[in-house]
This record gives C-alpha cells, sequence and structure tokens, in this order.
C-alpha cells in the first residue's frame, strides 16, 4: 500500500460523465489510492486554466497529477497506476495475457466506442444503422472472448485492466441506445457479454461509482442535439478559442508547416492526431476529396491543403505577415524545429 504523504499527492482532472475518466478512478478505487478530484467544470467551452497547462497539448480529461508531474490519456494512466502502486495488479502477470488485454483493450476503444459514439451522433437512419450494425460486428469480438470462460471477468475473478477498460459498456452503451433509439446489446446475440456486464455492475466498488443515471440521458441528448445540428464540431471539433482546430499526422512536414504557422501567428489550437492508414470518419467527413492531413477547422469550416491553409491563415490573422515565405522555404522558425523542446511531443502532458 502506498504511504499516506504519497497518496495526498494524487489528484485525477476529470469530468463527471466522461467514461475515460471514471476509468482512471476505478483504477484508484481498486487499488485504495486516496485522491482529490478535481471538476472540470466547463469542459467544452471554457477550458480551466489547470487543464490547459496540465495537457496543453491534448487539452482532454483525464489528467492524473502524481507528485506534481502529469500524466494524460486513460489507457496510459491505467498502467501507470498498475506499475506505481503493485498491490491488487490490473494487468495480467503473464506477458502474452498483458499483451492481450492491451490489444482488446484498444480494439473495443477504436472498433466498439467509435461505432457506437458515431450511431449515437449519426444523421439519419441510413447511417445510424450503418454505425450500429459496426458496433455489434465488433462486439462480436468481445463475445467470442468471453465465450467458455468460467470466470466474473476477463482476467479472472477479479476486476483487472480489460474489465476497467471497456466498463463504459456496461453503463453508457444502455444510455446511449436509448438517447439514440437504437438496439445494440441483443441479450440473444451477445449472452456473454451481458452475463459480464452483470457481473461489473453489481461489483460493490463499481455499483458506487458511477454517473446518475438520469443526469447521463440528459447529458447526452443534449450532445446529441449539438452534434448532429453542427456536424463539423462532431467528435469535438470546436477548437481553440476562435474554434481552431488542426487535424494532423505526427510525421507529416505538410502538418508541420500549417502547426508553424499557427504558433508564429499565436493562434490557439486543439491537435487532433490522424491515423493515417486507417482515414478516420472525421477526416473524411472534412476533407473528402483528397483524404489528407493536413485540414484546418476554423468556425467549424475545413480547409485543405497545405498551401492554401498557409495563405488563409495570412490573411485571417494579419500579425507576423510574411512568415509563409520562410515556411515554404523549409525554414521552420526558430524555436519550432521537429526537436525542438517547444513541439507538441516534448510538451505531452
Ligand atoms: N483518448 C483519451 C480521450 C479523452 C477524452 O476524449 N476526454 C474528453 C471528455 S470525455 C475531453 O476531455 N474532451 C475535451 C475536448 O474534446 O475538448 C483518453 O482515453 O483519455
Amino acid at each position: 500500500m502506498a504511504s499516506e504523504g504519497e497518496q495526498q499527492e494524487v489528484k485525477a482532472l476529470g469530468l463527471w460523465v466522461s467514461p475515460f475518466v471514471r476509468r482512471v478512478e476505478w483504477a484508484l478505487k481498486l487499488k485504495g489510492i486516496h485522491y482529490q478530484y478535481l471538476e472540470e467544470e466547463d469542459l467544452f467551452s471554457n477550458k480551466s486554466p489547470l487543464l490547459l497547462q496540465l495537457n496543453p497539448v491534448r487539452k482532454k480529461v483525464p489528467v492524473l497529477l502524481h507528485h506534481h508531474k502529469a500524466i494524460g490519456e486513460s489507457f496510459v494512466i491505467l498502467e501507470y497506476i498498475d506499475e506505481t502502486w503493485t498491490h491488487n495488479p490490473l494487468l495480467p502477470q503473464h506477458p502474452h495475457e498483458r499483451a492481450l488485454a492491451r490489444f482488446w483493450a484498444k480494439f473495443c476503444e477504436e472498433k466498439v466506442f467509435e461505432s457506437a459514439w458515431n450511431a449515437l451522433c449519426s444523421i439519419g437512419e441510413e447511417e445510424k444503422e450503418k454505425a450500429v450494425e459496426l458496433t455489434k460486428e465488433a462486439l462480436e469480438h468481445i463475445e467470442g472472448e468471453l465465450k467458455g470462460k468460467k470466470n466474473k471477468f476477463f482476467g479472472g475473478d477479479e476486476i483487472g485492466y480489460l474489465d476497467i477498460a471497456i466498463g463504459w459498456i456496461s453503463y453508457w452503451l444502455p444510455v446511449w441506445e436509448e438517447v439514440g433509439s437504437m438496439s445494440i446489446l441483443d441479450p440473444i446475440k451477445f449472452p456473454n457479454i451481458i452475463a459480464w456486464i452483470s457481473n461489473f455492475l453489481n461489483h460493490p466498488l463499481i455499483k458506487h461509482n458511477l454517473p446518475p443515471r438520469d443526469r447521463m440521458v440528459n447529458y447526452f441528448h443534449g450532445r446529441r442535439k449539438l452534434l448532429t445540428s453542427t456536424p463539423h464540431i462532431k467528435n469535438g471539433v470546436q477548437g481553440g478559442e476562435e474554434g481552431v482546430k488542426l487535424i494532423g499526422a505526427w510525421d507529416s512536414p505538410f502538418g508541420k508547416r500549417v502547426e508553424w504557422a499557427l504558433k508564429l501567428k499565436g493562434i490557439d489550437y486543439d491537435y487532433v492526431e490522424e491515423d493515417l492508414p486507417k482515414k478516420s470518419p472525421l477526416l473524411l467527413q472534412l476533407n473528402p476529396v483528397y483524404k489528407k492531413v493536413p485540414v484546418l477547422v476554423h468556425h467549424q469550416k475545413p480547409i485543405a491543403e497545405s498551401l492554401i491553409i498557409l495563405q488563409y491563415i495570412d490573411d485571417t490573422w494579419k500579425h507576423n505577415p510574411n512568415f509563409c515565405l520562410l515556411i515554404l522555404m523549409g525554414e521552420p522558425p526558430q524555436g519550432f524545429g521537429l526537436n525542438s523542446p517547444t513541439t507538441r511531443s516534448s510538451k505531452l502532458v
């Protein structure tokens, strides 16, 4: 067990309704770690200075603070918690089983979560049906993983990493089904998932650490309304103060140009990393012609092609003119080189 002094240094920055934040809280509670919870009051329109300071790259919750050091991304935080407080291990002991737990957690995040969220925020029945089908297809793999297992949870009779990682399926997904008027968790098709859900929700620690359902239903009705009426901000594409968001890929020199330009102009922006081989629905929606990064979103309107974006930036924010020339000559202005300490990767939380 961690000493009292060590535990006092733990803080979690969160949002009450976030499934990502809940993962972190469940893990801390399973380990018996005392922590201070700090609610991000207005996450989508007025992020707190603390969040911007602790997670300047993604500007998202959860953020875990331990001994004044910040860690972002819920799966990374789960691993950090498991490595720091080694009692009640979350990940399995055997390397292959650990790898499998991570594999299924990632799969669920990319396939089940994304499709289910798309189904909830879909515009029109056809789009919704497609997304519901994709969600069910992905869930079939999870059903297969559970089939024939005698244990209550994925890794045995104690809740572990994978249960926590996909715990949202037990509680958030049924709320989304209700809010989106859709049916996903069919008990005939997914009997093992339904049994796992019952075990998970009946665990005393989980049961007492869930957001109020009615409040969630209201909240997601609101999110759904907002996201379906303004499709460009679906998936959180709202951007910084002026609604500036950049969709890029970490190794794209074209994306870098745009980042240098925004930084030179001092424009606050949100960055979304694109998984290029996969091409996210967001990228296909924002840049259906080239399907490439970078894409700049400003006031909910997408602009593609890096040179055109540079011109747009220079036309829109008139201060520091002529910088484009420098960037086009391939010379990152001082302090913005790929390995400079001011680049995104080095500032990651
Ligand atoms: N992959 C991240 C996702 C975190 C995330 O999307 N958090 C949402 C709250 S549910 C957020 O902070 N959104 C703020 C925004 O998009 O501006 C994780 O696992 O931690």
